[in-house]
C-alpha cells in the first residue's frame, strides 16, 4: 500500500503541536501509530481534558438511552429534570416490532419527573412515587425502570429503595438506575450500570421454558436503523433460536428467560461484555465474539455458531444461507468497487463501529486510514488480553462490579475444556475478543476520544473521502467539502447489518463519495480568509488535488 503522506508520526506531530504541554503529554498516550502484529499501549477510558470539545456522552445516555431504551415493554421513567428526558426522546433510531411476549410498546413516550428546584432542596421520592403510580394507573405496564439524572444523586434520592417500595405495592417489577449522567467518563459507565441491573433485576426472571434447537442470545444488538431485524431473519433461515436480543427488539419477557441459551453472541463488546462474563459465572453459557456488519463477516459469524453446535444439519443449511446470500452480494460489491476502490476513509464512533465499519469499506474495496472510539476501553482497542494490565482509576472505581456466584440449580456448562480446546483449534474462539488495532494496517493512525480541533485538523491534512462520525461532527466535516457519514444512527439510512445492510451501505457510501456536490462546495474560509482556519487548505500539499476547491473544468 502506498505511504501516505504526511506519514502518521508527521500527522501525530501536527495535531499536538497546539497543545500546552500537560495536554500534548495526555493526547500523547491516545494518539497511536498502528502496529497490528504488536498493538502499541493506547490511554482509553479516561477523563476528557476541560475545554476541549469531546465526541462523548454521559452515563445517563449510555444506560437510558444505549441499553435499555431499546426494549419497547419496560416503562421507563427520567427521574431528573425535564430537559434530560426530552433529549433523550426518540433520540436514537433504535426500531421494535410488538409481538405476543411484548405487545406493549412504550417507546414513543417520554416520562419524566419533572423535577424542579423544590424537589432539589427538598428531595425527589415523592414525586418519584407518584410518577410511578400514575404512569401504572394509566398504561399498567408489566415493568418499570427507573432512570437516575445528576441531581439526583447530588441530592441523595434513593431511587432503589422508591423502587423496592413500588414493587411491593403494584405487584410487578420496578427497578432503578443509579446512573447519574457524571458517573465514570463517558457513556460507558451507563453500559456497565444497565447489565448490572439487567443482570439483578431481569435475566433469570422467566418461568417460561423457550423451545427450540441451537438457542442463542444475541448481545450488543440495538436495532439502529432496523439491523436486528435482519440479523433475526438469518438466524432464522440457519436454524438458530433466538431467546433474546440485548436489547434491540427486546421484550422483557425474552430478557428474563435469556438463561436457557446455549450460546451468547457479542457484536458490542463495549456495551455488554459485563452481561456475557455474567451469565457465564452463573449459568455456564460461553459467549463469542461476531460481527455481523460487513458481508464477510457476517458470514465469518455465521459459520462460527453453526461450527459451535456442531450439528451437521445446521452446518449445511447455515452454509447454503451463506451461498444464496454472497451470490445476491458479489455482483453489487463488484460495481461499487469500480467506483470506490482506494478511496480513504477515516471512522470515530462510540465504541465498537470504529471496529465493525472497517469490514464493509474493506469489503468496498476503500482503504482506513484513521479510527478510533470515543469511549472505548484498552481491551477494544489492543485486545481482552491486556486487561489485567488495566490500570483501574478513581471514576472506574465508583462504577459498582457485582459479584457473581455460579446458581447451584440453573449452572449448566454447555461444554468441556476438551470440546473448548477443539473448538479453538477450529477458529472458534470463546470469551475472547481481539479488538480493533490488529485489524488495522500497519501505520494507520489510532486515536482515541478525538476532538473537533483534531477531527478538523485530520480532514485538512489527508482530506479523506467519507469521514465516518456523528451529528456534532456531521455539518462541520462537510462544510470543509468532505462528506460525513454519520454511523450511529445512520443518518436516515439502514439497516447495514447482515449480507441486505451491507448492499445497502455500499450503494449509500458509493453515493456519498462519488457525487459530485463536494466539489462545488467553496469552504468559506476560502471565500473570505477569515482567519479561523488556517491557511487555504489548498495551501497544505493536498493528497487528493482540487479536491476541496472550487475547479472549473470540473463543471
Ligand atoms: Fe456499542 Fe452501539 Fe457502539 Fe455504544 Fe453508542 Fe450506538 Fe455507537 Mo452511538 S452500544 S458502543 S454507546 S455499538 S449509541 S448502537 S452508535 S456511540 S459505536
Amino acid at each position: 500500500m502506498s505511504e501516505l503522506v504526511p506519514t502518521a508520526a508527521e500527522a501525530k506531530q501536527e495535531l499536538l503541536e497546539i497543545y500546552p504541554k500537560k495536554v500534548r503529554r495526555k493526547r500523547e498516550t491516545q494518539i497511536i501509530t498502528n502496529d497490528p502484529e504488536a498493538p502499541p499501549v493506547i490511554g482509553a477510558n479516561s477523563r476528557t481534558i476541560p475545554g476541549i470539545i469531546t465526541q462523548r456522552g454521559c452515563a445517563y445516555a449510555g444506560c437510558k438511552g444505549v441499553v435499555l431504551g431499546p426494549t419497547r415493554d419496560i416503562l421507563q421513567i427520567t427521574h431528573g429534570p425535564i430537559g434530560c428526558g426530552y433529549y433523550s426522546w426518540l433520540t436514537r433510531r433504535n426500531q421494535t416490532v410488538p409481538d405476543e411476549l411484548g405487545p406493549e410498546n412504550y417507546m414513543m413516550y417520554s416520562f419524566s419527573t419533572d423535577m424542579q428546584e423544590s424537589e432539589i432542596i427538598f428531595g425527589g421520592e415523592k414525586k418519584l412515587k407518584q410518577a410511578i403510580e400514575e404512569a401504572y394507573e394509566i398504561f399498567k405496564p408489566r415493568v418499570i425502570a427507573i432512570c437516575s439524572t445528576c441531581p439526583v444523586g447530588l441530592i441523595g434520592d434513593d431511587v432503589h429503595a422508591v423502587a423496592r417500595e413500588m414493587k411491593e405495592k403494584l405487584g410487578i417489577n420496578v427497578f432503578g438506575f443509579s446512573c447519574e449522567g457524571y458517573k465514570g467518563v463517558s457513556q460507558s459507565a451507563g453500559h456497565h450500570i444497565a447489565n448490572n441491573q439487567f443482570f439483578k433485576h431481569v435475566v433469570g426472571q422467566s418461568e417460561r421454558t423457550v423451545e427450540g434447537k441451537f438457542k442463542i442470545n444475541m448481545l450488543g444488538e440495538y436495532n439502529i436503523g432496523g439491523d436486528s431485524f435482519v440479523i433475526e431473519d438469518l438466524f432464522k433461515r440457519c436454524g438458530f433460536t433466538l431467546v433474546a436480543t440485548f436489547s434491540g427488539n427486546a421484550c422483557y419477557e425474552d430478557m428474563a428467560s435469556s438463561q436457557q441459551a446455549d450460546l451468547n453472541l457479542v457484536m458490542c463488546h463495549r456495551s455488554i461484555n459485563y452481561m456475557a462474563q455474567m451469565m457465564e459465572t452463573k449459568y455456564g453459557i460461553p459467549w463469542m465474539k461476531v460481527n455481523f456488519i460487513g458481508a464477510e463477516s457476517t458470514a465469518k459469524a455465521l459459520r462460527k455458531m453453526a461450527n459451535y453446535f456442531g450439528d451437521a444439519e445446521l452446518i449445511d443449511r447455515t452454509e447454503a444461507v451463506i451461498a444464496e446470500e454472497l451470490a445476491k452480494i458479489t455482483p453489487v460489491q463488484a460495481e461499487v468497487r469500480r467506483r470506490c476502490e482506494g478511496k480513504l476513509a477515516m471512522l470515530f464512533v462510540g465504541g465498537s463501529r470504529a471496529h465493525h465499519y472497517q469490514d464493509l469499506f474493506t469489503d468496498m474495496g476503500m482503504r482506513v486510514i484513521s479510527a478510533g472510539y470515543e469511549f472505548a476501553h484498552r481491551d477494544d482497542y489492543e485486545g481482552r488480553q491486556v486487561i489485567p494490565t488495566i490500570k483501574v482509576d478513581a471514576d472506574s472505581r465508583n462504577i459498582e462490579e457485582i459479584e457473581v456466584q455460579r446458581d447451584l440449580v440453573a449452572f449448566r456448562p454447555r461444554k468441556t475444556e476438551e470440546e473448548k480446546a477443539l473448538l479453538a483449534e477450529a477458529g472458534v474462539l470463546l470469551g475472547d475478543y481481539e479488538g480493533m488495532m490488529p485489524q488495522m494496517a500497519k501505520n494507520a493512525l489510532v486515536i482515541d476520544d478525538i476532538n473537533h480541533y483534531e477531527s478538523e485538523k485530520m480532514i485538512e491534512l489527508y482530506k479523506p473521502d467519507v469521514f465516518c462520525a456523528g451529528i456534532k461532527e456531521k455539518y462541520v466535516v462537510q462544510k470543509m467539502g468532505v462528506p460525513c457519514k454519520q454511523l450511529h444512527n445512520y443518518d436516515i439510512g439502514g439497516p447495514y447489518a447482515g449480507f441486505e445492510g451491507a448492499a445497502n451501505f455500499y450503494r449509500d457510501i458509493d453515493r456519498l463519495v462519488n457525487t459530485r456536490i463536494w466539489k462545488m462546495i467553496t469552504p468559506p474560509w476560502q471565500e473570505k480568509n477569515n482567519g479561523d482556519f488556517g491557511p487555504p487548505l489548498a495551501a497544505r500539499g493536498p493528497r487528493h488535488p482540487a479536491h476541496l476547491s472550487r475547479q472549473p473544468e470540473d463543471e
